[in-house]
């Protein structure tokens, strides 16, 4: 067992302060009947007993049949089984509800006034629990309901990028993976508070290992351990590990996912090719997802990374990406599995833009009815800012899945902050454009069932599960985003904060007054907030730092010479449709935001009353401006929250700020050295201690 304590993150369920609001909540929530029909019930009885004994400041009673003489109570269960619910909600509205979605109502039931949640699935009964619990920690009336919801989009899966038998997470912050193959199967109670945060929010996947499922060992690791990857997992003897795990995650509507390696069949050592043409390649793979089932019979599927930094794929035998994906699909459909192919490929580091596009937009169309082309968001790689892929828009009949990435790889990793629900609203609610009409990419994802999002998890086993500990916001708003790409950025951190610190207005004005400036700073002081992209340091090492400021290194991202910066990317813009190929092509009409990822220009170039050296310059150290203003206003809460999670998070602060300055003096000092025109600009560093 674990003796470490974990945070509870957004389900600390603290009392709830308002006693009117506590009052109503008790009248009608201090007696609970739920079904009893199936595993998710017993998670729901968990849930409801552990939150509302936590609300209400008492436990709630729960029982097996309808309560009599009773104030009021709340129901959970199937119409067809529960008469309080046949109350209140038709059977054509059950019909016609999304598999996942719900149905939480206020109901008269023999003189009693009820609560009912129910649903066309248990699945979709474990999320109308969590929604009603999230109304009450965030303290909204309960007493006239009448809630119908639904996700927008269909797969909502988390991707860890984690190492399975070193532990180790790639682009991780947070310390180890939660998940230990080494002592799998038996289980940890971490697992099912994890799968309780992501139901919390409705994410309904996990992959469980990294996508490089085959790395480099590195200089002084156990070679014994070295030579253990990912794509072992598919081996017989991991089948039950993994069955384990999705014992644990099923009852919460979280199906398991692996990254496979597509030469699996030879790295197992059982053939000499992985030709996805060849008879005998279709032959293992069909029995290797057979055995996969027999183990999990509800397996989701699987998630490959092939052709793409070293990792093996259909290219290897002249093959397409289609045929490839294919093969996989093939061998999963009688299964009802799932294939996410992933996009991201590049051969070189000069036009990495246009590469996904030139590689998949011809094979629309092309692919198996289970397979979904998982895209990062943008072209290049997880910047702090990109337009969005080409691809979205070019793959009309293909299912398409975006990729964002949670963990902080190009943001400041586990020191700065950078809350990414802004980022991710803004990509969802961009218009592609696609067909010639205004389609943003929420409604390309969220059309068809086999389209989903798919973020890169930020977790690991850090007791506060994220690292830094106003990360989990991300990994909070990236759940409830994806569920409803139209909720409002405002809302989702406000109900964060409500239920991960405190519901005093001041406290809540400041925390996310501190979230949504941190992603703007950060594209202030490492990017010059003008579109530039990738100016980390990568270095040596098998997994490149991506985090220190080293603009000199790969001066083809962002083009900085002696006659200017930015990069004219003109072939990359014209794989749009119009108008957006012609907005970005003209310098006056590309948003300021992405001016320099499409354009070179020059230093002096006046743009908006300034140059555009004088702008980045500005930019720079506004950055850092906010910063320090972010840093004295968490201060000023110290009387507000726990001074364990206070000062963790002063520490961090102090910490981005000192490599605020860093970045911001390192990227002036770089463009002067080529543009040899002194920065004027005014700081407050003089102050700092
Ligand atoms: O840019 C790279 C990251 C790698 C990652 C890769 C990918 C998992 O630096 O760490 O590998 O993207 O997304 O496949």
């Amino acid at each position: 067992m674990e003796t470490t304590a974990y945070d509870d993150c957004w389900l600390r369920y603290e009392p709830v302060q308002s006693s009117a609001r506590r009052s109503t909540y008790r009248t009608l929530c201090s007696h609970v009947f739920t079904s009893t029909a199936g595993p998710e019930f017993g998670v729901i009885r968990d849930e409801l007993h552990t939150g509302l004994t936590g609300l209400l400041g008492r436990e709630p009673h729960l029982w097996m049949h309808p309560p009599r003489s009773t104030d009021g109570f709340l129901a959970v269960g199937r119409r067809e089984r529960m008469a309080v619910v046949r109350a209140g909600v038709d059977k054509h509205e059950i019909e016609a509800l999304h598999a996942e979605g719900f149905i939480i109502r206020s109901v008269e039931w023999e003189g009693t006034d009820c609560l009912v949640i129910t649903g066309a699935t248990n699945a979709g009964m474990v999320y109308g629990t969590f929604h009603l619990l999230r109304l009450l920690a965030t303290g909204e009336p309960i007493d006239e309901l009448d809630i119908v919801e639904e996700p927008k989009n269909d797969t909502r899966t988390i991707n860890h990028w984690d190492n399975p038998f070193r532990r180790s997470v790639e682009r991780g912050y947070a310390g180890s993976s939660i998940f230990d193959w080494a002592q799998l199967p038996a289980l940890r109670d971490r697992y099912r508070v994890y799968a309780r945060m992501l139901a919390a929010v409705g994410i309904n996947g996990i992959v469980l290992n990294n996508v490089n499922t085959q790395t480099p060992s590195r200089p002084g690791e156990n070679p014994a351990i070295a030579d253990m990857a990912g794509w072992q997992l598919l081996d017989s003897s991991q089948l039950p590990k993994v069955a384990a795990l999705a014992s644990v995650f099923r009852r919460y509507g979280i199906k398991i996912y692996l990254s496979v390696n597509f030469a699996a069949p030879v790295l197992m050592g059982e053939l000499d090719t992985a030709d996805p043409l060849a008879d005998e390649v279709v032959q293992w793979w069909s029995e290797t997802f057979d055995a996969v089932y027999d183990h999990v019979p509800d397996f989701g599927g699987v998630l490959v990374k092939a052709d793409s930094e070293g990792q093996p794929g259909p290219h290897d035998y002249n093959r397409t990406h289609a045929a490839g994906a294919n093969l996989l699909g093939r061998a999963l459909a009688p299964h009802g599995g799932r294939v996410f192919w992933r996009a991201f490929v590049y051969g070189s580091h000069d036009d990495r833009a246009v590469q996904a596009y030139n590689t998949f937009a011809g094979l629309n169309g092309a692919f198996h009815e289970n397979v979904t082309l998982q895209i990062k968001n943008g072209p290049i790689d997880f910047q702090p800012r990109e337009p969005v892929s080409t691809l979205f828009g070019a793959l009309s009949e293909t299912n398409i899945a975006c990729e964002l990435q949670i963990t902080q790889e190009y943001t400041g990793q586990g020191v700065h902050l950078c809350y990414l629900v802004p980022q991710w609203k803004e990509i969802f609610e961009t218009d592609t454009h696609a067909n010639g009409e205004r389609t943003s990419v929420a409604e390309l994802l969220a059309h068809g069932d086999q389209n989903g999002v798919a973020g890169v998890g930020n977790i690991g086993a850090d007791p506060n599960w994220t690292g830094h500990y106003l990360a989990q916001a991300n990994c909070y708003g990236f759940g409830r985003l994806v569920w409803n790409p139209d909720l409002e950025i405002e809302s989702i951190t406000e109900e964060w904060i409500t239920q991960t610190f405190s519901d005093d207005p001041a406290v809540v004005e400041t925390v996310a007054s501190i979230l949504h400036d941190s992603w703007p700073a950060v594209l202030d002081y490492m990017t010059g907030h003008l579109g530039l992209l990738h100016m980390m340091y990568n270095g040596n090492d098998v997994v490149e730092n991506h985090y220190d400021p080293a603009p000199g290194e790969w001066p083809a991202y962002h083009g900085a010479d002696d006659d200017g910066i930015g990069v004219d990317r003109t072939d990359y813009a014209e794989q749009y449709p119009e108008p957006l190929a012609e907005q970005y092509l003209s310098v006056d009409d590309c948003p300021t935001e992405l001016l320099l990822f499409f354009h070179h220009l020059p230093w002096e170039y006046e743009y908006e009353g300034t140059t555009i050296i004088q702008r980045l310059y500005d930019n720079c150290t506004a950055g850092v401006e906010t910063v320090r203003s972010m840093r004295d206003r968490w201060a000023s809460l110290a009387d507000d929250i726990d001074r364990k999670r206070h000062r963790h998070v002063a520490e961090r602060l102090d910490e981005q700020l000192v490599e605020a300055k860093q970045w911001r003096d390192t990227l002036i000092a770089f463009f002067d050295e080529y543009a040899d025109i002194p920065a004027q600009t005014q700081h407050s560093d003089e102050s700092e201690p």
